[in-house]
C-alpha cells in the first residue's frame, strides 16, 4: 500500500474537476453516415480486417452518433464536471480540406455540446484523436509538412464554430501514438513503417501544427472565449530495473525519448528536443551512413513557436515499466527502438489488466507528476486519461482497485505540489480498442455490442466513481447498495 497509512483523509481540492474520456473513432460508429468521409482507420480496417485481433471494426461500435443523448444521461448519472471527447475530422470535412464542409457532421457535435451544456457538463474537445481523413493520408499524412497547414485550417473552423461554447481544447491526442505507432512500428493507422525516419518527421510536423493552432487560439479566440488549450501527452512512468549504472542511464535516456521528446519542446525554458535524444540519433544516423540526423532539426524560429505553446499539459497516464539496457542492440537499424535501445519489463507484483501492456503501479503516477514538477517547473496538468481493461462483466473489482489506488496516488502528488486540476477516467464505456478490437474493455459502463441499441449498463466502478465525485474523497470501504443508477 502507499504512504497514506498516516490515516489522514485527503480531499480533492475545491474546483478540482472530474470527468471521463472517449474518442470519436472508438465510440461514434456511423462511419459513412450523413456525408462523413473516410478516415485512415476506416480505410485500413476495411482493407485489412486481419489487423484487428477479433476481426471487429469501428463501423458501428457503441453508435454514439445516434446514442449521444444516452451518453450524456450516463455523464449525469456519474455526476462528472466535464466530458472529454474528440471530433472526427472526416465527419466535418470529408476530404480533410476545408472547402468541402459536411454540415451534418458539424450539427452532430453541436447537438452533443448543447446537450452537455444543458446539464452543466463542460465539453473538453480533442481536435485529433488518431483518425486522419484518408485523402490526407494519401498525401503522406503527418509525414507531409503541409499537414501543418491542413490542421490549422481544420482547427480554425472548429474554433470558429464552437469556440464560444467550449472552454477546454486539446489539439492532439498523444503525438507518440500518432507518430511512433502510426509511421514507425506500424501498429496503428496508417500502419506505415518507415522506421527511424517517418516517425521523427511526424513528431516535428505535429508539434508545429500544434504550435500554429495555439498561436491562433491565443491571439484570436482566447480573449473572446476565456478558454484554454493544451495537448495530450502519454506520460507513463519508467524506473530502472535495478540500480546498475547502465540501467539508470538507460532509464534517464528513455524518459527523454518517450516523455521529453514532446514535453521539452513545449514546456521547458529552453525548448527544442532533448539534447541527449538529439545526440544519440545524430550519432546513430552518422554510423548508419546518413548525411544528416534522422531527427529533423528545429530552427530557432520553430523552437520559439513551439516553446510555451500550451496552457496545460493534458497527461495520459496508464502504467509503469522497468527499464534495462540490453547487452546487445538487436532492434532493426535504423528504428526508434534501435535509437532508444532499452528492454522493458514489469514487476511481478503489479496486477495485469486484460491489455498485456497494462499493469497497475499507482506509485508511478505520483513519481511521474513529481518528475514533471522538478523538470518543467510545475506545469498545469489535467489528467485526460487513466484507466483499466477487463473482460466483459459488471463486477469489475480490479478496475475499482486500480481507480482508487491511482486517485490516492494523485492526492499525494497534489499534496506534494503537483498542479493537477482535473482527472478523466478512460473510459466512459466500452469501445473499440484499436487493434485489440472489442477484446479489451475499458468502460465504467459495459456496452452490449450485440444489441441493436448498444445497451449501456453501469459496472461497479461506475458507482464507485460516482461516490468519489460526490464526496471528493476516496472511501475504500464504500460498496454500492444496488446496481441501479439514479440521476442526482
Ligand atoms: C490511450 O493510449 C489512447 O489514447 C486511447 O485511445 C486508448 O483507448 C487507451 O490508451 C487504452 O489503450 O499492444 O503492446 O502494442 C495509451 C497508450 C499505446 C497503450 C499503445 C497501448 C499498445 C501496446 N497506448 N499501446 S501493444
Amino acid at each position: 500500500c502507499l504512504a497514506w497509512s498516516d490515516g489522514a483523509v485527503r480531499r480533492f481540492p475545491p474546483g478540482f474537476m472530474f470527468g471521463v474520456a472517449s474518442a470519436a473513432y472508438q465510440v461514434e460508429g456511423g462511419w459513412d453516415a450523413d456525408g462523413k468521409g473516410e478516415s485512415m482507420w476506416d480505410r485500413s480496417i476495411h482493407k485489412r480486417p486481419d489487423l484487428i485481433s477479433d476481426g471487429t471494426s469501428g463501423d458501428v461500435s457503441t453508435d454514439s452518433y445516434h446514442n449521444y443523448k444516452r451518453d450524456v444521461e450516463m455523464l449525469r448519472e456519474l455526476g462528472v464536471d466535464f466530458y472529454r471527447f474528440s471530433i472526427s475530422w472526416p465527419r466535418v470535412f470529408p476530404d480533410g480540406f476545408t472547402n468541402n464542409k459536411n454540415e451534418a457532421g458539424f450539427q452532430y457535435y453541436n447537438n452533443l455540446i448543447d446537450e452537455l451544456l444543458k446539464y452543466n457538463i463542460e465539453p473538453m474537445i480533442t481536435m485529433y484523436h488518431f483518425d486522419l481523413p484518408q485523402k490526407l493520408q494519401d498525401l503522406g499524412g503527418w509525414a507531409n509538412p503541409l499537414s501543418i497547414l491542413w490542421f490549422e485550417d481544420y482547427a480554425r473552423n472548429l474554433l470558429e464554430r464552437y469556440g464560444s461554447k467550449v472552454k477546454y481544447w486539446i489539439t492532439f491526442n498523444q503525438p507518440n501514438g500518432i507518430c511512433m505507432e502510426g509511421y514507425g512500428d506500424g501498429t496503428m493507422a496508417p500502419f506505415v513503417s518507415v522506421k527511424g525516419i517517418a516517425e521523427y518527421i511526424c513528431v516535428k510536423n505535429v508539434l508545429l501544427a500544434h504550435a500554429r493552432v495555439w498561436k491562433m487560439f491565443n491571439e484570436k479566440y482566447r480573449v473572446k472565449n476565456k478558454g484554454s488549450l493544451g495537448i495530450s501527452i502519454a506520460v507513463n512512468w519508467l524506473d530502472p530495473l535495478n540500480n546498475a549504472t547502465e540501467n539508470v542511464q538507460a532509464t534517464d535516456e528513455y524518459r527523454e525519448f518517450t516523455i521529453g521528446l514532446y514535453v521539452n519542446p513545449i514546456f521547458s525554458k529552453t525548448g527544442d528536443f532533448p539534447q541527449v535524444v538529439k545526440d544519440i540519433i545524430a550519432r546513430n544516423s552518422k554510423e548508419q551512413g546518413f548525411r544528416k540526423s534522422r531527427l529533423p532539426v528545429l530552427t530557432s524560429d520553430e523552437i520559439s513557436a513551439i516553446r510555451g505553446s500550451a496552457d496545460f499539459l493534458a497527461m495520459n497516464h496508464y502504467t509503469t515499466s522497468l527499464v534495462s539496457r540490453p547487452k546487445k542492440n538487436n532492434h532493426p537499424s535504423p528504428s526508434f527502438e534501435h535509437d532508444a535501445n532499452v528492454k522493458l519489463t514489469y514487476s511481478k507484483h503489479w496486477a495485469v489488466a486484460k491489455s498485456p501492456w497494462l499493469r497497475s503501479a499507482p506509485y508511478g503516477l505520483y513519481k511521474a507528476l513529481i518528475y514533471l514538477n522538478l523538470k518543467y517547473d510545475y506545469p498545469y496538468i489535467i489528467i485526460t486519461e487513466n484507466g483499466w481493461s477487463t473482460d466483459p462483466g459488471l463486477d469489475d473489482t480490479q478496475r475499482v482497485d486500480n481507480l482508487r489506488s491511482y486517485l490516492n496516488a494523485l492526492l499525494l502528488a497534489i499534496e506534494d505540489g503537483a498542479e493537477v486540476s482535473g482527472y478523466a477516467a478512460w473510459s466512459l464505456m466500452d469501445n473499440f480498442e484499436w487493434t485489440a478490437g472489442l477484446s479489451e474493455r475499458f468502460g465504467l459502463y459495459e456496452v452490449d455490442f450485440d444489441a441493436a441499441e448498444k445497451t449501456r449498463t453501469p459496472r461497479k466502478s461506475a458507482f464507485v466513481y460516482k461516490e468519489i465525485i460526490a464526496s471528493r474523497i476516496v472511501d475504500e470501504a464504500f460498496e454500492p447498495k444496488s446496481m441501479q443508477m439514479t440521476l442526482s
